[in-house]
């Protein structure tokens, strides 16, 4: 009991472990790619690093289009742009606060949907239970890259006659229904953020099969000029910089190599994790960048609850975290409005139960073994952890 940090122990860390600790490309490649960036002087706006990654995406996508954006909210926000959305949008409120803020932004309503337990993913069902004639679309989220229902959400906005279009943030390289994610719906909205599997630094996209929609995002991605002089709508400043697509060449010329390490880290986690009753780590079925550990924490058989895990964790430097708690829902701007709540559940209990652990570069075999092993010692201990945590709590 004594060894844990929490109880006065050295913490099982010198250094932090975090979730999504980016794996980089190759440095050199990626200092060839700013010389040559500073020697022509095109820093932005559509430069020759941005149209190639743009290209080689949409090659490996299969999709017409890739329209690269300086995040992955800008894009979610664009594609609402584009299609001209008004009223209410249905999505999860098990997602990143910036699913919901970017349709707050484009003056649309987001309306917050029931998840299934097992996907994390919109339930179908509650979905179509939540349409009526304000519904301009759905807008479903690949969480963890899992695939969301797409056939049958696909179905749903067909019969409705709504557009329907996906946040993917963390679904590049995924696949739903053997097909790789990014040519669904509308349009699809990437993140590439340093913590995503695929990262530009910052930056996102949007990918579409429709020429029409693809030709507007281009458009207000860069303030509506359709040309010199020629303002076609309101547009904005959404475009990516060189810098950041010479780092996404850099590391899409590896991504296959980070998805097999991340691979082999979710293997390990799954081979090492459940060992200890009461944690059970999300497999993914469909193809997928195994970049999110999601861990469900059951307090009955652990004995700890999830936050006094993650409080035990955090004094051992081992920072896992709880995404997506509370659920949009129960944050600003949302929480405070008057309006009737749909049955969230689901939600409401993953959002309690939910940890993600530490992922990405320098997780190795003997990381996960030392963190399983912290775990087995806060679960032997857990009535004084239990007692330590009602005394001290913060
Ligand atoms: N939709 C969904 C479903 C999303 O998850 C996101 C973003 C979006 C939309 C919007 O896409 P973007 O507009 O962001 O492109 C992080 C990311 O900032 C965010 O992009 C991501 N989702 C979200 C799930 O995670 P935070 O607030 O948790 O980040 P932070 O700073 O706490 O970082 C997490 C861990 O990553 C840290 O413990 C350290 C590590 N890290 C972080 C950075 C920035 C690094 O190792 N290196 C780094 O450079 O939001």
């Amino acid at each position: 009991m004594k060894d844990l940090a929490i109880f006065g122990g050295d913490p099982a860390f010198t250094q932090s472990l975090c979730v999504n600790r980016p794996h980089i490309g190759n440095k050199h490649d990626y200092y060839k790619r700013l010389d040559a960036m500073f020697e022509s002087r095109m820093f932005t706006n559509d430069g020759p690093f941005v149209l190639e990654l743009e290209n080689k995406i949409a090659d490996y996508l299969n999709v017409k289009h890739c329209i690269l954006t300086c995040n992955g909210t800008m894009a979610i926000q664009l594609i609402c742009k584009a299609l001209d959305l008004k009223g209410e949008v249905i999505l999860p409120s098990f997602t990143f606060i910036a699913t919901a803020h970017a349709l707050e932004w484009q003056g649309l309503t987001p309306v917050f949907c029931d998840i299934n337990t097992e996907t994390h993913n919109l339930d179908p069902e509650s979905c179509l239970a939540l349409i009526n004639n304000k519904t301009s679309a759905i807008l479903g989220v690949h969480l963890w890259g899992n695939g969301c229902y797409v056939s049958e959400l696909e179905k749903i906005a067909k019969d409705k006659n709504i557009p329907l279009f996906f946040d993917a943030a963390h679904a590049f390289g995924c696949s739903s229904e053997n097909k790789l994610i990014g040519g669904f719906g509308a349009a699809e909205a990437f993140s590439f953020h340093a913590t995503k599997a695929f990262s530009t630094f910052e930056g996102g996209a949007v990918t579409t099969n429709n020429d029409e929609l693809a030709n507007r995002i281009r458009n207000y991605r860069n303030f509506g000029f359709i040309d010199y002089d020629c303002v076609d709508g309101l547009g904005i400043n959404a475009k990516m910089p060189e810098v950041c697509a010479a780092m996404g060449l850099t590391n899409f010329e590896q991504f296959e190599e980070t998805v097999n390490k991340n691979k082999q880290t979710h293997d390990c986690y799954l081979n090492f994790l459940p060992k200890i009753k009461g944690l059970k780590v999300m497999d993914y079925s469909d193809e997928s960048n195994y970049q999110y550990i999601v861990v469900e924490v059951d307090e009955n058989l652990l004995g700890v609850s999830r936050d006094e895990l993650l409080m035990a964790l955090h004094a051992e430097n081992i920072l896992v975290r709880k995404y997506f708690y509370p659920g949009c829902h129960n944050m600003e701007p949302y929480v405070s409005r008057n309006r009737k709540q749909n049955n969230l559940g689901n939600t409401e209990y993953l959002a309690k139960n939910v940890l993600v652990f530490p992922s990405g570069f320098g997780i190795t075999e003997n990381v996960i073994k030392e963190i399983v092993s912290t775990i087995e010692n806060i679960s032997i201990h857990c009535s004084e952890v239990k007692n330590y945590f009602s005394q001290n709590h913060h």
